[in-house]
């Protein structure tokens, strides 16, 4: 493990034990054991880029060795928004009617869990501004910190709603998926709080003014589409023990990158058995679904796709006048390129 993972492993434990000594709320062994094993089991084990990214940015924007204290709060404000996605993601399993995540059952799946969850979900939600009245409460950009997580939470579900609405039962009609709609939907169920954040807690962790810094939100913005566009490809073509969980968009009917392309790519024929078999939750509907996609080279229009944004990125990320924002920016996209899981 590198030192900077150990690092931000020790202000984990120091965070949730914060947390379960909370004095806004008294503590029963009963309900302190509870939450510290809904945090573990929820929390820290997934990739862990979009935390570690704060202060990797941080390191770069700065230029220099980070002193203890700037490692401490970069860890701080990277364990926020690993918080926010345990948040979605407990969220977003009920939701989904996933099975596993991270290589385990969801969390809803657990014996004694269930609909519990959506507390825990709300529980893992208040705790991030509480983290950060502990450790930032008396920085200059104390204030710009929340607002930049509440309008990121909203932007986030915002997205999430457009991203369900489309899979309405009865509602369900596969020729208003196009890729504008699909754009709109992971601009903001996606992008935002994976990308855009981790950066601007960085940029406010430096003193900037987020409003001097929208070309790079908007090259982040464009780098988070392509990583849900991975997200939808690993979905159907992904290996489950790699990525960690089992895909569900098709028998969910979602406006996947993979059903946008099939309905662009389809003849009438090959159309109307994606109409027949798409969001239906027989194995067999699934299997002609994936056969289809199979048909139709949609492993070979993806890697095209994925060269194609990442020459763009690039080339984007190159014109921007900071060398530093610029490796940034390069540091965030290589971690993603060609990803696997
Ligand atoms: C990813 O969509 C989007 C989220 C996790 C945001 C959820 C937002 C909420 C407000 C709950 P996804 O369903 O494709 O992710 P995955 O494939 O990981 O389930
Ligand atoms: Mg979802
Ligand atoms: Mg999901
Ligand atoms: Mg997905």
């Amino acid at each position: 493990m590198s030192d900077i993972r150990t690092k931000f492993m020790e202000v984990y434990s120091i965070l949730k034990s914060e947390l379960l000594n909370d004095p806004a709320f008294e503590f029963t062994d009963d309900s302190r054991q509870w939450v510290e094993r809904m945090l573990d089991y929820n929390v820290p084990g997934g990739k862990l880029n979009r935390g570690l990214s704060v202060i990797d940015s941080y390191k770069l924007l700065k230029g220099g060795e980070l002193t203890n204290d700037e490692i401490f709060l970069a860890c701080a404000l990277g364990w926020c928004i690993e918080w926010l996605q345990a948040y979605f993601l407990v969220l977003d399993d009920i939701m989904d009617n996933s099975i596993t995540r991270r290589g385990q059952p969801c969390w809803f799946r657990l014996p004694k869990i269930g609909m519990i969850a959506a507390n825990d979900g709300i529980l893992l939600r208040n705790q991030i501004p509480r983290i950060l009245k502990k450790h930032f409460r008396d920085k200059p950009y104390y204030v710009d910190l929340l607002d930049l997580f509440n309008e990121v939470e909203f932007q986030t579900a915002s997205g999430q709603m457009i991203d369900l609405i489309t899979t309405i039962e009865g509602e369900k009609d596969l020729s208003k998926y196009s890729l504008p709609l699909h754009h709109r939907i992971v601009q903001y169920k996606t992008a935002y709080y994976s990308f855009y954040l981790p950066v601007a807690c960085a940029l406010l962790m430096k003193g900037e003014n987020l409003d001097n810094h929208i070309d790079v939100k908007n090259i982040l913005i464009e780098m988070g589409t392509y990583f849900q566009v991975q997200d939808d490809y690993l979905d159907c073509f992904g290996d489950p023990k790699v990525i960690g969980k089992v895909g569900t968009d098709i028998e969910d009917f979602k406006c996947s990158w993979l059903v946008v392309k099939a309905v662009e790519l389809s003849n009438e024929e090959q159309k109307k058995l994606l109409y027949e078999n798409y969001g239906k939750t027989d194995e067999a509907c699934v299997a002609k679904v994936k056969e289809l996609y199979n048909v139709l080279n949609l492993q070979g229009v993806f890697e095209e796709y994925e060269s194609n944004s990442y020459q763009k990125l690039v080339t984007s990320i190159e014109v921007h006048p900071s060398k530093a924002v610029q490796a940034v920016l390069k540091s965030f996209l290589a971690k993603i390129y060609k990803r696997l899981k």
